[in-house]
């Protein structure tokens, strides 16, 4: 049984290198029929393609088409099993609402959509924005959903710092005493999220899923200490 797994997810992980959407939802089908756990088949399967698809670009073993095939094979096996993950977290109490999105100048969209997943799955109330998202646009949904955390992703060093500017709009709003933010994506870091203030770095969706609870926990202590 663990050895059909193995093969399974090897077979996923190598959808995705080969850019095949079909065969990355069959098998996205298949997981479910055969009682692989949808998150397993992402964590264990379908992720771990994207990250060889990375490191075969960065070494010129691939190219721009080829990454976004692989890219919409990755969505096709996410329109698969985000629907089980999703009726998962509407099982469980509200966690908390988040405004997710990546940076303005960015177009990379699918680490921020298994974080979205992800937090959905564990009783989050997620509002994403998409991709190319600005500072201004992240404070306005903000403050119109009442968020409590906004997330926000960037894959370029280029468009990292447009994480700061989003702390700024979040600022200028007069938002940021209620908002709580998190960083991610591949070039981002803990040491990173510290200087541009953030309030916490997450390396994945399982992190960030475990960094919400966090600030979630220090909203409620701060407001506890509220004077009445
Ligand atoms: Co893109 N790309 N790309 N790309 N791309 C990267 C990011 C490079 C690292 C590839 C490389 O050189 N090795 C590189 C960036 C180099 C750099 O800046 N240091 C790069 C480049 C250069 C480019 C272009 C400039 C290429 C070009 O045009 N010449 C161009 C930029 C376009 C733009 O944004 N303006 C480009 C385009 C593309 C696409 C369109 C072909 C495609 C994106 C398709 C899509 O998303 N719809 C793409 C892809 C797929 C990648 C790689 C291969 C995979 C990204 C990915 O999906 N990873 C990537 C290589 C890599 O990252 N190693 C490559 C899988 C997910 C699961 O991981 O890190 O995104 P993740 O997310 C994690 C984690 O970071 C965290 O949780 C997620 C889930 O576990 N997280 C958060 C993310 N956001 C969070 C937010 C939070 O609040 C908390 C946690």
């Amino acid at each position: 049984m663990a050895a059909m797994s193995e093969e399974r997810f090897a077979a996923m992980r190598q959808s995705i290198v080969s850019g095949a959407p079909d065969t990355a939802g069959g098998l996205a089908h298949e997981a479910l029929t055969s009682g692989i756990a949808p998150l397993d088949a992402i964590n264990s399967g379908f992720v771990l393609g994207m990250h060889d698809v990375g490191e075969q670009f960065a070494h010129g073993q691939m190219f721009l088409p080829d990454m976004m095939a692989s890219a919409e094979a990755m969505r096709a096996a996410m329109a698969v099993l985000e629907p089980e993950l999703t009726k998962l977290g509407k099982s469980r109490p509200m966690a908390g609402i988040v405004v997710l999105g990546t940076t303005k100048g960015d177009i990379h969209e699918i680490g921020k959509i298994l974080v979205g997943t992800m937090l959905t799955a564990n009783g989050f109330r997620v509002h994403d924005l998409g991709v190319d998202v600005s500072g201004d646009r992240f404070a306005a949904k903000a403050r119109e959903v009442g968020a409590d955390i906004v997330g926000v992703s960037a894959l370029l060093t280029t468009t990292m710092r447009n994480q700061k500017g989003v702390i700024e709009s979040l600022e200028k709003a007069g938002l940021r005493s209620q908002v709580k933010v998190m960083v991610g994506g591949a070039p981002v870091s803990r040491g990173w999220a510290e200087q541009i203030g953030a309030d916490g770095y997450a390396k994945d969706a399982m992190s960030a899923v475990t960094l919400a609870r966090e600030l979630m926990e220090q909203k409620t202590q701060a407001s506890a200490k509220e004077p009445a």
